[in-house]
């Protein structure tokens, strides 16, 4: 039985002030008074926690959290899944199916994928959960050990994309079907398909419903040579660019190192940015990443008026890269670069 949404809404906020106050007990009581009010565990997990753990990052994004605080809400959120799960353990398999749960090659935020395999585990899946940054030989091992029917694979930032696509290459060789899932993929799922993933959801309820049925093997996605080869080149180029492109944008400014750090963390997270936008082909990808940018208030990163200019400057430094080049010309990330672009 699921509790009406209002006492939901109430639960999360009692959580999250449970969260800002580093109150691990505190905030494993409020999850586990839900349950004994009735909630289930998925609408717990997924309305209390995960919905808290995204105000987290929009509370870190918007610079009224720090980086800190994120870091103890997000530790605290682990534990109470721990809790929860102990305090009402799921059933055992029912048979439907073996899967495995890993995050991309690179790929720090467990905690999604975490929620996912605890959620499929209670629609009776026999889960194995990898957690993060899985490379894709290791998961190619791992799946030649054990014979998964299904691998499911979570990544929350687009720049992990080409990983995502050596880890199809690993299901591929094994024959077992990759499901793609996290707001790496796209807010529609379009870039897992780029990727050749065989099926998206976009939560895990969905996830598991799409479960139920087999996952149709879907054609072996988009990404053609020139984007793998321009990819591959921005990826090499990359630390020479980053350090260009902070000389060039900061010239004249001073030093202050933790900016300089902040601002060469950014224009790192750029570049990758640039580089998955170019695998999969989609301009969106890169535009979405710099609006974002322009909203984000952390002391020292790349600011929104510094866009055009880092875009014109690769432009320049690129041009012997033609897709790239046309992708950073492109209407979409011209108008992301403006002083009006929202995220
Ligand atoms: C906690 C956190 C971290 C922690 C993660 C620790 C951990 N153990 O997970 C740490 C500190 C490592 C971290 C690091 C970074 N983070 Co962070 N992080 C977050 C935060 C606050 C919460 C993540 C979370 O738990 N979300 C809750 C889950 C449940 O939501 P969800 O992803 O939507 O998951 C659901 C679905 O997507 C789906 N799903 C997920 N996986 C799968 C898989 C399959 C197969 C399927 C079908 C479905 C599915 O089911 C889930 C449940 O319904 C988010 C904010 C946010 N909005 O999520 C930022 C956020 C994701 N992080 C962000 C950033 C920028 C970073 C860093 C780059 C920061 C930096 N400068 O270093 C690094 C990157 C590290 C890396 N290489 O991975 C940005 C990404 C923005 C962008 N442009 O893409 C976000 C959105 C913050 C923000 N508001 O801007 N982060």
């Amino acid at each position: 039985m699921t509790a009406p949404t209002t006492s939901t809404t109430g639960r999360r906020a009692d959580y999250l002030d449970r969260l800002g106050a580093s109150d691990e007990e505190g905030a494993i009581a409020v999850a586990l008074a839900a349950l004994d009010a009735g909630l289930d565990v998925e609408t717990v997990l997924l309305d209390v926690v995960a919905e808290a753990q995204r105000e987290v990052g929009e509370r870190w994004a918007a610079g009224s959290w720090t980086v800190v605080q994120e870091h103890i809400a997000t530790h605290i959120s682990e534990r109470v899944v721990s809790a929860v799960a102990r305090h009402r353990p799921a059933d055992p398999p029912t048979g439907i199916g073996r899967i495995a749960v890993a995050c991309l090659d690179g790929e720090w935020h467990a905690l999604p994928a975490r929620l996912l395999a605890e959620v499929l585990a209670r629609h009776g899946w026999e889960v194995t959960f990898l957690g993060s940054s899985v490379p894709a030989a290791q998961l190619a091992v791992h799946l030649h050990e054990t014979g998964p029917d299904v691998v499911a694979v979570s990544s929350s930032l687009p720049s992990r994309l080409p990983a995502a696509r050596r880890m199809v290459e690993a299901c591929r060789a094994s024959g077992i079907p990759i499901l793609a899932g996290g707001p790496a993929f796209g807010p529609q799922g379009e870039w897992a398909g780029a990727v050749g993933a065989d099926g998206w959801a976009p939560d895990a309820r969905a996830a598991a419903a799409l479960l139920e049925n087999t996952l149709p093997r879907r054609d072996d996605g988009r990404v053609d040579d020139v984007s793998r080869e321009e990819q591959a080149l921005l990826q090499t180029r990359r630390p020479e660019l980053v350090a260009g492109l902070a000389a060039r944008v900061r010239a004249g400014h001073g030093t202050d190192p933790l900016a300089d750090d902040q601002l060469a963390d950014d224009l790192g997270h750029l570049v990758d940015f640039l580089a998955a936008a170019v695998y999969v082909d989609d301009p969106g990808l890169l535009a979405r990443f710099l609006r974002w940018v322009g909203t984000v208030a952390v002391p020292g990163g790349l600011a929104r008026e510094e866009l055009r200019a880092v875009v014109e400057d690769l432009v320049e430094r690129l041009g012997d890269s033609p897709r790239t080049v046309a992708l950073l010309r492109s209407e979409p990330v011209q108008e992301a670069c403006s002083p009006a672009a929202a995220a």
